[in-house]
C-alpha cells in the first residue's frame, strides 16, 4: 500500500519534470532580466502564452491543473481564465470537463457598454479561477473582483506556477484558496535534474526568491503608472479632462513658459511651439501692450494647435478681491482665453470659490503646492494643506504646481516648472532639474520651460527637444 502511494508519486514527479522540461525547451522559460508587471525585475521569466502552438502541451498543463483541483471540482458551476493567456487552457478544461466556461473582458471599460464577463452567469453560484503564474496575485484579484462583481462566488483559483513572491498570501487574504501545480523552487530544481540548468543559476533564482517574497499588489489605482487617457476618465473637471487625453493624443507633457514683454513676440512664439506643447503659461501682466487682441489672437491659436492656456496670475487674496481682480478688464480672462489660472492656497478655499464665481463655465484653477525658487516657504504642513484643499475641490482644481508627485488622484495634474537642461539656476533663487527627474523620478506630469526655449537660439527645436525627453519618461514610468 506504501509502496504504491510512493510509485504513484514518483510517477507524478516523472511527469511533472517532463513537462517542466518540455516547457523550457519551447522557451517558456528563460533566464536573464526581466520587469515583472509588479516592477520587481527577475532573473527568470515564465511565458506560457507559447504554449498554443503546441496543443499536446497544451493539454497536459490543462490536465495537470484539473488533477489540482479533482476534489474540488464538484462544487463548481463555471470555470474562468484570467485573460489572456489562461483563456486557452481554461477552454480545454472546460471543453473536457463539461464545465461551463466564462470569459472576463480586460478592456472592458473603455467601452462601458460592454459587458465585463461573457457567458451565462448563475448569480450565486461558484467559479474556479485559472491562470498560468502568480506573483503578486494583482491579476487573479482583478480577475476575482469582476466575476464578484456580477454575483458569482470565488473561492479558488488554480495555477500552473507559484513563483512564491507572497502572491498566495495576497490572494488568501482576499478569502480566495490557492492551488498551485509547482513552487518556482521545485520547477528550478526539476530543470537541475533534467540538466537543463546549472546549479548556479538554481542558487541565482533561489536568492531572488528570498529577497523578493514579499512582493506588494501594485495599486491599480496609481497614477504614476496609469496613461494619461486612463486618468483623462476619472477626472472631475472638463478642462483636465481635455488636457490628459491632448497629452496622449499629441504626445506632449510639456508646457512652455511664455515669459516675453510684448504681445507680438508672445503669439509668435505661441504658434512656433504650438505644435510641440500641451500647455502655454503666460503672464499677461507681464506685457507692456496685453489687449483683447492678444487674447483673441491666443485663442485661436490654442484651437489651432490644440494647447490649454494657463494665466499664471497665482491669484492670493480673499474670494471677494479675487472676483474683482479676474473680472478687471484688461486682461480680459472672463473671455475665457486662458481656461486655467493658478492661485496661491494661502487664503484657504474662498479664493478657489471667489475665481470660480465668475471664471467661464469649463475653467480650473492650479495651485501652487510646491515652488522651485530656493528657500520656499511652500513645504511640509502647507504643501500637505494645499494638497487636501485640491483634492477635495477636484471639480474645480485642475492641478498642482509642485516639484513632487504629491497626491494619488488620478485626476490631479502635476506640474513642474524650474526644468532646464544644462544649468543648476540663475541668480534669483530659480532651481533647475532635468525632465527625466521630474517626469521619471519624481513623478510628475508636466514640466514647465521657460528660458530654457525661448531663450535657447532655436526655440522650435529646443521645445522639440524637450517634448521628447518628457514624453519619454513618461513612457518608461508606464512600462514597469
Ligand atoms: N514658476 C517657477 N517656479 C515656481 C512657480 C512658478 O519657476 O515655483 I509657482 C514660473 C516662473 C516662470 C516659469 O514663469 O515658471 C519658469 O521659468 P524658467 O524656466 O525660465 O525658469
Amino acid at each position: 500500500m506504501v509502496l504504491n502511494n510512493y510509485c504513484g508519486r514518483c510517477l507524478k514527479i516523472m511527469k511533472m519534470k517532463e513537462l517542466v522540461a518540455q516547457l523550457f525547451d519551447i522557451g517558456a522559460i528563460k533566464f536573464g532580466q526581466f520587469t515583472l508587471k509588479s516592477g520587481i525585475q527577475s532573473p527568470v521569466y515564465f511565458d506560457l502564452r507559447l504554449i498554443v502552438s503546441y496543443p499536446p502541451l497544451l493539454a497536459q498543463v490543462s490536465d495537470v491543473l484539473w488533477s489540482a483541483v479533482s476534489e474540488k471540482v464538484a462544487q463548481f458551476q463555471s470555470i474562468c481564465g484570467v485573460p489572456y493567456t489562461a483563456l486557452p487552457i481554461a477552454t480545454l478544461m472546460s471543453s473536457k470537463h463539461n464545465l461551463p466556461m466564462l470569459i472576463r473582458r480586460k478592456e472592458a471599460k473603455s467601452y462601458g457598454t460592454k459587458r465585463q464577463i461573457e457567458g451565462i452567469i448563475v448569480k450565486g453560484s461558484s467559479c474556479l479561477v485559472v491562470e498560468d503564474v502568480v506573483t503578486s496575485g494583482a491579476s487573479v484579484l482583478e480577475t476575482c473582483a469582476d466575476l464578484k462583481r456580477v454575483g458569482l462566488k470565488v473561492a479558488h483559483v488554480v495555477v500552473l506556477l507559484d513563483r512564491e513572491q507572497g502572491g498566495r498570501g495576497n490572494v488568501e487574504r482576499e478569502g480566495v484558496v490557492l492551488h498551485s501545480v509547482l513552487t518556482m523552487s521545485q520547477l528550478m530544481q526539476y530543470l537541475l535534474e533534467t540538466g537543463k540548468v546549472t546549479s548556479e543559476t538554481v542558487d541565482m533564482v533561489k536568492a531572488f526568491i528570498r529577497e523578493n517574497s514579499q512582493v506588494k499588489i501594485v495599486e491599480k489605482c496609481n497614477p504614476t503608472i496609469m496613461s494619461y487617457t486612463e486618468r483623462s476618465q476619472l477626472a472631475a473637471n472638463p478642462i483636465a479632462k481635455k488636457l490628459l487625453s491632448l497629452m496622449d493624443s499629441k504626445e506632449t507633457n510639456l508646457a512652455f513658459s511664455a515669459d516675453v514683454k510684448t504681445s507680438h513676440e508672445l503669439v509668435k512664439l505661441a504658434d512656433a511651439v504650438g505644435p510641440h506643447i500641451c500647455i502655454l503659461k503666460t503672464h499677461a501682466d507681464i506685457m507692456s501692450d496685453f489687449s483683447r487682441d492678444t487674447a483673441d489672437q491666443l485663442k485661436a491659436l490654442a484651437e489651432k494647435h490644440n494647447f490649454v492656456i494657463m494665466e499664471d496670475r497665482k491669484f492670493a487674496d480673499i474670494g471677494n478681491t479675487v472676483q474683482m481682480q479676474y473680472t478687471q478688464e484688461q486682461y480680459c480672462l472672463t473671455s475665457g482665453w486662458a481656461p486655467l489660472v493658478t492661485c496661491h492656497p494661502l487664503p484657504g478655499p474662498g479664493v478657489i470659490d471667489g475665481l470660480m464665481s465668475v471664471a467661464p463655465p469649463g475653467s480650473g484653477c492650479v495651485l501652487v503646492a510646491e515652488m522651485s525658487s530656493s528657500g520656499t516657504l511652500a513645504v511640509g504642513e502647507y504643501t500637505k494643506g494645499a494638497i487636501s484643499l485640491a483634492e477635495s475641490r477636484p471639480e474645480s482644481i485642475v492641478g498642482v504646481v509642485c516639484r513632487n508627485r504629491l497626491s494619488t488622484s488620478p485626476g490631479l495634474i502635476h506640474m513642474t516648472p524650474g526644468v532646464r537642461d544644462k544649468a543648476s539656476g540663475d541668480s534669483l533663487g530659480q532651481q533647475y532639474i532635468s525632465a527625466e527627474t521630474a517626469i521619471g523620478e519624481r513623478h510628475t506630469d508636466i514640466i514647465i520651460v521657460g528660458r530654457g526655449i525661448y531663450s535657447a537660439q532655436d526655440p522650435v527645436s529646443t521645445a522639440k527637444m524637450y517634448r521628447e525627453k518628457a514624453f519619454q519618461a513618461y513612457n518608461q514610468r508606464l512600462k514597469v
